[in-house]
């Protein structure tokens, strides 16, 4: 039996969870990996790590839909936008929607 079939028959150990990891706590984000886990650079709020550019890199959060119905997301680097989407002009007894075809409700 060689060494490397017997590692693969062993579960994975999630060495971030089980903080088994020696990542840096204050520089690194801990990332689990299948038999092991890499130490990558922690990245400030608003970015994320790429793991093909090995750096950090502006998180899209519009992907995520942060903002409320009828509000439009703009990525921008480190952060994010809401614009408020112009409203349809509703006759009396309907209510701007963005969900229907003319934009009103009744
Ligand atoms: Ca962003």
């Amino acid at each position: 039996m060689s060494l490397n079939s017997s590692r693969k028959q062993q579960p994975d150990v999630d060495e971030c969870a089980e903080e088994l990891h020696g990542c840096h706590p204050e520089e690194e984000t801990c990332r689990n990996t299948d038999g092991a886990y890499e130490c990558d650079i922690a990245c400030e709020e608003g970015f994320q790590f790429s793991l093909v550019l090995r750096a950090c890199v502006d998180q899209d959060e519009c992907v995520d839909a942060p903002c409320e119905p009828g509000w439009e997301c703009r990525n921008t680097v480190g952060s994010y936008l809401c614009h408020e989407l112009p409203r349809a002009f509703c006759p009396a007894g309907y209510k701007p929607s963005n969900g229907s075809a003319s934009g009103c409700e009744g």
